[in-house]
């Protein structure tokens, strides 16, 4: 046997072990995520049958052999009878993927100038003829690009849609498309709620886990294309020698799905970890210690991704504590890593250590725009979607639209830290097409929050998107069994946008749970319609910061935290004349941090959208809303109105019974009973609490 060969079957991922050995599929415990397989009923497929006869992948290296594993397992599974493997697209049907370079029946075809348009994770999938018979082509300029193509060409038969007249043409519209995994050394996640790291560091190098293979699978089956391996609160060991080999073992093994790692950079590791005096980035011993060590990771590493750097916050190290700037800090890291290629993510994510703000969102705008234009070119600066940190509603960051000279990374959270975290079913995707579709008008109408991530709006190359990740070492990667959802959606949502949030949850249902029109109809229903549930039961009308040091349960009346700004009551401002933060023009200003008209509209209490009301202004009590309603009768009635809705979840999810397997159906149902007493909870206690101010009855609904 070839070494590569030999180190592919030790490699083997868990799940082709059962299929190979004719073993029974285990218990349906979420495990397979999206990529189940399960046969189609006869009816269904039928079609496919008659399309599909073989599988032929050309290609040799460790990605073509995934990709040829991928479509054998996925079709046998579906059609649910063994879908041979060939080298010869003899037959008609058959299902021919790779690229023009691994695959001579596909450079035949002589789509090499468009597939060279598309790029190297693009992907062409067509029904075409090879040799006079009629053939399902997956082809790409890259392996990336196959085996994306190949998923494609899967979720089509997993979500029921023909393939007899295919003709697809796709590419990512954003370059990097990032898990941010803010795992510990010590197995531990920061605000991971589905068991430990995923990394087994005690482990590595020497023996890599197969779940990671399933992990760097399920990334690639929707789009990821790199992983940050740590904790942005990061402990300078990450980039020790030893942890380097332990990284290059992971990058090893995810290599062949198309996913590149990073890692999370202690800007004074050369302090901690080095034996220099300083971490002041502009001493050239420092930055040629920086050097040093980018050169130590590519002889490792060669497709190393880069840095992702957390400073100068939350008791993090970083430049201002020798005077300089966030961009002398990032240059420093982008000279050492320019010659290979890699990048540095700089966080926007800033507040004072020593020092409280009037307006702590005022703060990252304040500190990053002036900046603009000093980056390296090989620097993003990484904002989160809103400028506090990921509330159950923010406006969109005022950093997007404001840095035009700079590429901006949008972080968004799919672990959800302030979302009832794996407790509560609460469907992302609506929450980030509100904020990729916002409108910042920083070039005039139409300059949507999306338009500068993906770079459009300033013809850019350089984009990238992160997502915190919600994986760890649950059997379900990610505690809730819908919590899956999130990361499917993220992944889909950074290839592509412009999909619907609708769109991608009845995928994600149909692969995931079941193609019974009533089941997709009623998961998709509870799906949509829970963040703004959620929202509405916990914090509405604009309110943010309404918890404690736990991120979970309601906590209005916080007002004692080690600082002002960690608590609710810096947030809320409740008292007796009214409700909200003043961020207008004559309170903090915030509001000027964005463009005109948008600061206008907001500015004004009659105009602003009631969803960020309190946001933006302090409202008294019998202030009129356009429902009629006074300010005190619409928060009662919010919070009524969101835990009634969860109460129906209950109903919702019942009557799905015997039409989901019993295992996944009773641990949702735990779920949600406990997140709509969760949310009565939320409103007994806000409503209680602000009722404390503004005297006022309870309305009777
Ligand atoms: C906050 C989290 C904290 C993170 C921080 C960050 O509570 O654990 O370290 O964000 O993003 O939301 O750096």
């Amino acid at each position: 046997m070839k070494s590569s060969t030999r180190c592919l079957t030790r490699m083997l991922p868990f799940f082709l072990l059962p299929a190979i050995l004719g073993l029974p599929v285990r218990a349906e415990d979420g495990h397979r995520l999206w990529l189940r397989y399960d046969a189609l009923d006869d009816a269904a497929r039928d079609p496919y049958r008659r399309s599909v006869s073989a599988v032929v992948v050309q290609g040799q290296s460790p990605a073509a052999r995934i990709l040829r594993d991928e479509l054998k397992q996925g079709l046998s599974g579906l059609l649910g009878e063994p879908v041979p493997v060939s080298n010869k697209a003899s037959s008609p049907g058959a299902v021919l993927a790779g690229t023009p370079d691994n695959s001579p029946l596909i450079a035949s075809l002589g789509w090499e100038k468009e597939l060279r348009r598309l790029g190297p994770e693009g992907y062409l999938i067509r029904r075409t003829e090879i040799q006079g018979r009629p053939a399902n082509v997956i082809a790409s300029a890259g392996e990336s690009g196959a085996l994306y193509g190949a998923f494609h060409f899967l979720r089509l038969i997993q979500t029921g849609q023909s393939i007899e007249r295919l003709d697809v043409a796709e590419r990512p519209r954003i370059a990097r498309r990032l898990l941010n995994h803010w795992d510990n050394l010590d197995g531990s996640i920061e605000r991971g709620y589905a068991g430990t790291s995923l990394w087994n560091w005690a482990e590595l190098p020497g023996r890599v886990d197969g779940r990671l293979l399933d992990y760097a699978r399920a990334n690639a089956s929707i789009g990821i294309n790199g992983a940050v391996l740590n904790n942005v609160n990061a402990r300078p060991e990450s980039l020790s020698a030893e942890y380097l080999k332990k990284t290059a073992a992971l990058a090893d093994a995810f290599r062949p799905y198309g996913v590149r790692v990073y890692l999370s950079a202690n800007v004074a590791a050369p302090k901690l970890l080095g034996d220099l005096p300083t971490a002041d980035p502009l001493d050239p011993d420092v930055a040629r210690w920086w050097r040093d060590k980018a050169n130590e990771i590519y002889a490792l590493v060669p497709d190393f991704g880069g840095f992702l750097v957390k400073a100068n916050c939350e008791g993090q190290p970083g430049p201002q504590d020798y005077g300089r700037t966030h961009a002398e800090g990032a240059n420093v890291l982008a000279d050492a890593l320019s010659p290979h290629g890699g990048v540095v993510m700089w966080r926007a994510f800033v507040y004072y250590k020593d020092d409280v703000d009037d307006d702590r969102v005022k703060r990252a705008y304040g500190e990053f725009v002036p900046l603009d234009g000093l980056f390296r070119p090989n620097v993003f600066v990484q904002a989160k979607n809103g400028p506090l940190d990921f509330q159950p509603r923010e406006p969109f960051h005022p950093l997007f639209g404001a840095m035009p000279r700079t590429p901006l990374i949008a972080e968004l959270q799919i672990t959800q830290e302030y979302l009832g975290q794996s407790t509560h079913l609460v469907y992302l995707a609506t929450m980030w097409k509100e904020f990729l579709d916002a409108d910042t008008f920083a070039g005039g109408p139409g300059s949507e929050v999306a338009k500068i991530v993906d770079g459009a709006l300033d013809g850019r190359e350089t984009t990238g998107i992160a997502g915190v990740a919600n994986t760890g070492s649950d059997r379900n990667w990610c505690g809730h069994p819908m919590a899956q959802a999130n990361w499917y959606a993220y992944g889909r949502l950074a290839w592509d946008h412009r999909l619907t949030a609708e769109e991608i949850a009845g995928e994600w249902i149909r692969m995931t749970w079941s193609r019974d029109p009533e089941v997709v109809a009623t998961m998709r229903k509870m799906m949509l319609d829970s963040r703004e549930a959620f929202v509405d039961y916990t914090m509405p009308l604009g309110l943010h910061h309404l918890i404690g040091g736990d991120h979970y349960a309601p906590m209005p009346e916080n007002d004692t935290a080690p600082r002002a700004d960690w608590t609710a009551a810096y947030y809320h401002r409740a008292n007796v004349q009214g409700l909200g933060f003043d961020r207008t023009r004559g309170g903090s200003g915030a509001v000027d941090q964005y463009h005109r008209p948008l600061s206008d509209l907001w500015n004004d209490p009659a105009a602003c959208p009631e969803e960020l009301l309190l946001w933006f202004h302090q409202r008294p009590w019998d202030a009129r809303l356009r429902s009629g309603r006074t300010l005190w009768e619409e928060l009662c009635h919010r919070y009524g109105k969101g835990a009634e809705r969860v109460s129906r979840f209950e109903q919702e999810w019942r009557s799905l019974a015997g039409k989901i397997d019993e295992e996944r159906f009773l641990a949702v149902e735990r779920k949600i009973r406990q997140q709509a007493s969760d949310a009565r909870d939320w409103r007994e206690k806000c409503v209680t609490y602000f009722q404390s101010f503004s005297r006022r009855p309870c309305p009777k609904d």
